[in-house]
């Protein structure tokens, strides 16, 4: 399928997976709808994909965890911005890990919040409009921590747990439309997630990705592209991918 013109949202998209993404779609001649809460890096992703071949860029500083602007976001889009073909579910964050009993409960907020009902809010206010229009397809970011959970990372992994459960059953729900919804699921990616997740401890961060060569947002971008790219009759319903020194959430092979 040719994605020239084609309409795509992408929550998250001032860095990593997101900005890789926004960055991957421009190359093919999309129209790119940004949306991050970081507006001065969201300029720079939407100048490099102007850069690249976007055919426009239009930014929203948006906040997924609250649901009124999400759905004023949506509702108040120009005309020109309204018709979304391609709905990148990217926005998620990990805080913290650490034992389930002395979790923090504002990081468990935060997960849930953005990971879960972020991403509901937002396919709640997009969804629509691709059953009216008949075409339409959601990309939902799910993660190998959602297939299986591992030791001090419980909430994490119940968020991407959730958004399996809500890529399933939404892919349910649109049956009978053309809608098309998929999972690209990543295991270990370098971006700033661990940094996120360790509030700005760079040297923990590190460790993480010791001697494993982690996927890069372009890797998962390329995968998200492939999907949004297949005929119109196929859904490609999940991608679970992983660097191959990475198994599984809890199995690697490190290099020395
Ligand atoms: C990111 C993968 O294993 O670092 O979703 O949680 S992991």
């Amino acid at each position: 399928m040719n994605l020239r013109d084609k309409i795509v949202f992408i929550t998250g998209a001032s860095a990593g997976i997101g900005a890789a993404t926004a960055l991957a779609f421009a190359a093919e001649g999309c129209r790119l709808l940004l949306a991050a809460r970081r507006a001065g890096k969201l300029a720079e992703v939407a100048l490099r994909a102007c850069e690249l071949g976007a055919r426009a860029v239009h930014s929203i500083d948006l906040d997924v965890r609250d649901h009124r602007a999400v759905q004023t976001a949506i509702d108040d889009l120009p005309e020109e911005w309204a018709e979304i073909d391609i709905l990148v579910n990217n926005a998620g964050l990990s805080r913290g890990l650490e034992k389930l009993y002395v979790g923090k409960l504002q990081d468990w907020e935060e997960m849930i919040d953005t990971n879960v009902k972020g991403l509901l809010y937002v396919t709640r206010a997009v969804v629509p409009g691709m059953i009216v229009r008949g075409r339409g397809h959601v990309i939902n970011l799910g993660s190998t921590a959602g297939e299986m959970t591992y030791p001090n990372g419980a909430v994490y992994c119940a968020t991407k747990a959730a958004e399996r459960a809500i890529n399933d059953g939404l892919r349910q729900d649109v049956l009978g439309t053309p809608v098309r919804v998929t999972s690209v699921d990543p295991g270990m990616v370098e971006t700033d997630f661990s940094l996120v997740r360790f509030r700005g401890d760079a040297e923990r961060a590190a460790k993480v990705y010791k001697g494993v060569k982690p996927l890069t947002g372009e890797d998962v971008a390329q995968a998200i592209v492939w999907a949004a790219s297949r005929p119109e009759h196929v859904n490609i319903a999940r991608i679970l991918m992983t660097p191959v020194q990475q198994a599984n959430s809890l199995l690697f092979s490190r290099s020395e």
